[in-house]
């Protein structure tokens, strides 16, 4: 049964990262995944998920199954981070959450309850956007289309044509959003500019789909929340997924959320029974560690706080190595202006390097970046950052 089956194309990313493990160079950098590293370059394991796992296991729970729809603390806890803990929304009833295996399970489940519901509406992401979004709103059978986004003369989004186009959509139409720190680009909405699209999806009769998988990258937790809380105060309902992987360095314990913003508690019940539903045909119950971990950590005021700071750390040392990425690229004379590296928000860079400067990168100097010119500015470190600068700087000049 299996001599006409086709090798599948690997994915982009994770693909890069393959090829970057079987080099041999001691001086290889990957800048192509959007993962976390420390200053040593290494993935960190916080101290708060440490802490909270060391109790855990002096405790040696037994594994049961979980609910279908995961843990009650997590799944709280992640609603407190989302709408924020003195939400009206969340007091009325009005959102179901369900744990998930991460922002890319919490997508999934909602592309297939999406499905179910709304078969014939079509699914739109941003031009660029993050692959995995075209690829899972497709196998969940959708036709998936672009709206404009990025413009690469500003280096910012082109919010004019994006607007335009949103308005020009049919109604149910289901609109991926990047709730903050856009991937690939590092171009975000500005507040006033997230208003103006919920003022458009209340109008056209749009469903918004949010995807928080950065939140307290950018600015903070509740100021990376900005565009849920927008959604929020619009009366409209609309789907969440958001994701730990990141924000709590847990990217193999697979956790995330999918939340549902209805127009009712009574709506609520009914909406859950059937994300219920579909999570039972995929895999029946979430596993129990991650969201433990998380649950413990935010719901314990110490271990909160110290979880807080440490993703202050790391969103602050993102920053500082953006800030050393620009300038040390100008004193080495270089002539372009990267002063755009600095206003973009979260992990990742759209620097404009071509596809072919980016085979240049990676053949000659063992620096990894995707094709599309994106780098992940949180594997930058201060071992690391001058000879990824020398050899930006000796492709831009050749
Ligand atoms: N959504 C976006 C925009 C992402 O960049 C990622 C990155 O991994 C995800 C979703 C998936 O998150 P997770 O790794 O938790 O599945
Ligand atoms: O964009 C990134 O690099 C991260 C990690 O299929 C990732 O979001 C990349 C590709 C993929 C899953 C995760």
């Amino acid at each position: 049964i299996f001599a006409s089956v086709e090798m599948a194309p690997r994915d982009p990313i994770l693909g890069l990262t393959e090829a970057f493990n079987a080099d041999t160079r001691a001086t290889k950098v990957n800048l192509g995944v959007g993962v976390y590293y420390d200053d040593n370059g290494k993935i960190p394991l916080l101290a708060a998920v440490k802490a909270a796992e060391k109790a855990r296991l002096e405790t040696m729970p037994p594994r049961g199954y979980q609910p279908i729809e995961g843990l009650n603390a997590y799944n709280q806890a992640v609603q407190n981070l989302l709408f924020g803990a003195g939400s009206e929304l969340l007091a009325a009833g009005r959102v179901i959450t369900a744990e998930a295996l991460g922002g890319t399970g919490a997508l999934k489940i909602g592309a297939d309850f999406l499905k179910r519901i709304s078969p014939n509406a079509k699914v739109y992401i941003s031009d660029p956007s993050w692959e995995n979004h075209r690829a899972l709103f497709e196998s969940a059978g959708f036709v998936v289309e672009n709206y404009p986004y990025y413009d690469a003369a500003t280096r910012g989004v082109n919010f004019a044509g994006m607007k335009s186009f949103l308005e020009g959509l049919a109604a149910g139409s289901i609109i991926i959003l990047h709730a903050c720190c856009h991937n690939p680009t590092g171009a975000d909405l500005s507040d006033a500019q997230w208003q103006e699209v919920v003022d458009v999806c209340k109008a056209k009769g749009l469903v918004p789909f949010l995807d928080m998988a950065y939140q307290g990258f950018a600015d903070g937790i509740d100021a990376d929340a900005v565009a849920v809380r927008a959604f929020s105060a619009s009366g409209l309902q609309f789907f969440v997924s958001s994701s730990f992987s990141k924000s709590f360095s847990l990217y193999g314990e697979r956790v995330g959320a999918l939340s549902v913003v209805t127009a009712s508690k009574e709506e609520s019940a009914r909406v859950l029974s059937q994300v219920k539903r579909v999570i039972r045909t995929n895999y029946s119950n979430p596993p129990t560690h991650g969201g433990a971990v998380v649950a413990a950590v935010l719901s314990t005021p110490e271990l909160r706080q110290m979880w807080e700071d440490e993703l202050a750390g790391m969103r602050d040392r993102i920053r500082a190595m953006r800030v050393a990425l620009v300038d040390k690229l100008k004193a080495k004379g270089v002539a372009q202006d990267f002063s755009f590296v600095v206003k973009q928000r979260g992990m990742f860079s759209y620097t404009g390097l071509t596809s072919a400067q980016v085979d240049v990168l990676r053949n000659e100097f063992g620096i990894y970046a995707v094709g599309t010119g994106r780098i992940c500015l949180a594997a930058l470190n201060s071992k690391n950052i001058d000879a990824v600068v020398d050899a930006i700087a000796a492709v831009l000049k050749a």
